[in-house]
């Protein structure tokens, strides 16, 4: 392949999009990204990324579209005529998903087959590599574990439906059409530009904020939920190597590590200086500050900082995900470098300090990425 490669990658305002950018501008491809518009700005985790029409080094180039609109995703693959295009947009919440059933299966199913047939109908299927965002949501209910790319599939959400349904839609163009087209199975991701509703960032950013006397105490639902944790940032890599191979493969990104939202919770306040007690047993579960080592935090021994809620239990719960990607290992030469430890604390410090900044009336990100590399 000669000249610079272009990319185009939906989903680009979120966090995997905000790190797959980083990643593919480091190597030297022209980026572009596909944004929907929304009534007040939503790029805060690239505007660091973004090309002003003045610039002379290159960035990210954002367009206007939606995986709900077919014509806009024509228009996007014809006018960019990418080498290679990341479908990561999506209704991506999985409780949000039992609300929106139809516009989650709108956006995350038929997206994904409207950009793929965008890509055969204007015939650029023989160059352009496609990479589809599956999900560890495809396993729900496992029947075997740690989860790899020959287990069963059995989702539990209308969210984990869509995306089924768009995994094999991309196994479908696969087959049916020589695509180069893929699909990986991520499992959970999180970093410090995490979504504020997503569990992990809910409690470094609620616990940061308690600490400040920003907010009481933070809502959960089930701490007994088990996840494979890993890092946004060793994630993104994979995607980009899965559309490097001689062809095409799915494959499962996972850290092979299991922790309890609870395990979560008890480490990000240690994180930040609290050591928490559990007390109590299902709803009346709840989470106590046992040692504060915070200088001139709003908390104290004794206070209650985490409670449970029956908003946030979901229909139908996925209980125990761990992903085996000894695949990836081998063939893609994958591995996290991001240990369970290192995610919490990065997080947890990056929402400590927003939350100083939140209490003394400094106005600004929402993600404090940003922040923890210019101030420390
Ligand atoms: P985010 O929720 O952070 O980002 C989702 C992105 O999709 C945002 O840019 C959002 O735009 C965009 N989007 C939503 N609806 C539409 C639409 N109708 N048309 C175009 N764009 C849309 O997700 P992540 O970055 O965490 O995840 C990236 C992808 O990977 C998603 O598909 C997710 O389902 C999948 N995934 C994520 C995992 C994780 O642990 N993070 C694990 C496995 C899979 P806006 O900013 O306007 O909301
Ligand atoms: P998940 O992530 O559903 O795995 O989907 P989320 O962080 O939302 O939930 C993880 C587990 O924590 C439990 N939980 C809570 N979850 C939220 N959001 N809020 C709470 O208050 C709360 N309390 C307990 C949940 O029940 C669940 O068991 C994420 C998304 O990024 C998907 O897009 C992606 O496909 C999968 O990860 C892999």
């Amino acid at each position: 392949m000669t000249g610079t490669r272009r990319a185009l990658v939906t989903g680009i305002t979120g966090q995997d999009g905000a790190y797959l950018a980083e990643l593919l501008l480091a190597k030297g491809y022209e980026v572009h990204g596909v944004k929907r518009r929304t009534s007040s700005f939503n790029s805060e985790r690239i505007d660091h990324l973004y090309h002003e029409l003045d610039e002379a080094v290159p960035k990210v180039h954002l367009h206007y579209g939606d995986l709900t609109d077919s014509l806009s995703l024509l228009r996007l693959v014809q006018l960019v005529q990418p080498d290679e295009v990341y479908n990561l947009g999506a209704q991506s919440h999985v409780a949000v998903s039992f609300e929106e059933p139809e516009y989650t299966a709108n956006a995350d199913a038929l997206g994904t087959l409207r950009l793929l047939e965008a890509i055969r109908v204007l015939g650029i299927g023989e160059r352009c590599r496609f990479y589809q965002a599956s999900t560890s949501e495809l396993f729900g209910k496992v029947a075997a574990t740690p989860q790899n790319e020959a287990t069963p599939f059995h989702p539990r959400s209308p969210y984990g439906v869509a995306k089924l349904y768009a995994h094999w839609i991309t196994q479908n163009y696969r087959e049916a059409y020589g695509l180069y087209a893929c699909s990986g199975i991520l499992f959970n991701h999180e970093s410090p530009i995490r979504g504020e509703t997503f569990v992990t960032r809910k409690i470094t950013r609620g616990l940061a904020r308690c600490v400040h006397g920003l907010q009481h105490c933070v809502y959960l639902g089930n701490l007994d939920a088990r996840r494979d944790w890993g890092h946004a940032r060793d994630y993104v890599e994979a995607q980009w190597l899965m559309l490097q191979q001689a062809a095409p493969r799915d494959y499962v990104i996972a850290t092979g590590e299991q922790h309890t939202v609870r395990e979560f919770v008890d480490l990000a306040a240690r994180a930040i200086g609290l050591e928490l007690e559990f007390r109590g047993d299902g709803a009346e579960e709840h989470a106590v500050v046992a040692r504060c080592d915070v200088a001139g935090a709003k908390v104290a021994r004794g206070d209650v900082v985490v409670r449970i809620h029956a908003q946030y239990f979901r229909p139908a719960e996925v209980d125990t995900l761990v992903g085996d990607s000894s695949l990836a290992r081998r063939e893609l030469g994958w591995r996290p470098r991001t240990g369970f430890a290192a995610l919490v604390d990065e997080m947890a410090r990056a929402d400590l300090l927003l939350a100083e900044r939140e209490a003394a009336g400094l106005v600004g990100s929402r993600h404090g990425r940003h922040l923890i590399e210019r101030l420390g």
